[in-house]
């Protein structure tokens, strides 16, 4: 293992060649110039009361150079509250806040807006994904390889059995998409996208809501050359019971997204 995945650090390749012997005494693997990429973590945030705080703090810990964009989706079950008294004084947190529910990819749209990173990474704040994975997600483009990054459940990282429909579910939306794109994802509909932050601003996006997830995938396959990587994620997958709300009609919604972007609009 290389000093930089020990650490979970993130350079460029040329930065790393110069990083092995720049190490310093935190033990923190930085180059000479002492640079990593910025990672910009946009967190669509709707009612999380029990776990926004834990999710932002998980993200703080994560092992490299961050922002995070928090975007609260107009909640009324006292997460704001949290909001306003313990997350927004945290170093290195932004919050915005929606004037109503406007949904996930409404959210995402603020916030990709205000990111300043050159990496974009997108974190829901229900601790079904794990920060921790951030690092071997974004390694891909911060390494040279790779434009866009899917963080993927289906490639072998631990997760909770659940839901079998479910996954047939996602199976189902991932094979459509790829028919339509040409690309062979295993989980299309995962949370952890990548992006690097010039190629993402340059995509319109439209979708308020969970047609964020067939969008952008449609739209950043059709860039000519783009260079798309999957690595495999843990997921702790939670119940109805605990607070998941993504259901049927969200996929007849994706199902749409995937014909209307891909087959229908064009431009
Ligand atoms: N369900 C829902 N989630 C939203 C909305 N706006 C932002 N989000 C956030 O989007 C992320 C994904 O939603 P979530 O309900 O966890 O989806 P699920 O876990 O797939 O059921 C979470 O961080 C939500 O807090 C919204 O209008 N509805
Ligand atoms: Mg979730």
């Amino acid at each position: 293992m290389s000093t930089q995945e020990t650490h979970g650090m993130v350079h460029t390749a040329r930065e790393r060649e110069a990083s092995s012997t720049a190490d310093t005494a935190d033990g923190r693997a930085r180059t000479s110039a002492g640079k990593e990429m910025l990672v910009s973590v946009v967190m669509p945030c709707f009612n999380e009361r029990p776990t926004i705080l834990a999710s932002v703090k998980r993200v703080l810990e994560a092992p490299f150079l961050k922002e995070i964009v928090l975007v609260d989706d107009g909640s009324t079950d006292g997460t704001r509250e949290v909001l306003a008294g313990e997350v927004e004084k945290l170093a290195g947190v932004r919050v915005f806040y929606q004037d109503k529910n406007r949904g996930k990819g409404a959210a995402l749209r603020r916030g990709f807006q205000e990111a300043n990173g050159d990496i974009i990474i997108v974190q829901d704040c229900d601790l079904e994904y794990d920060p921790r994975d951030i690092p071997s997600v974004v390694k891909p483009i911060v390494e040279g390889d790779a434009d866009v990054v899917y963080g993927s459940r289906f490639l072998g990282g631990p997760h909770r059995v659940l839901y079998y429909w479910h996954s047939v579910g996602n199976h189902m939306l991932t094979t459509a998409s790829n028919m339509i794109t040409d690309l062979n994802l295993t989980d299309m509909e995962t949370c952890y996208k990548a992006f690097r932050a010039e190629i993402l601003k340059s995509i319109e996006l439209e979708e308020d809501r969970f047609g964020f997830e067939p969008e952008v995938t449609v739209k950043m396959a059709r860039k000519r050359e783009i260079r798309v990587y999957e690595v495999p994620i843990s997921y702790k997958g939670r119940t109805y019971a605990e607070g998941k709300k993504i259901g049927l009609k969200d996929a007849f919604r994706a199902m749409y997204c995937l014909a209307r972007y891909g087959l229908l609009k064009r431009s």
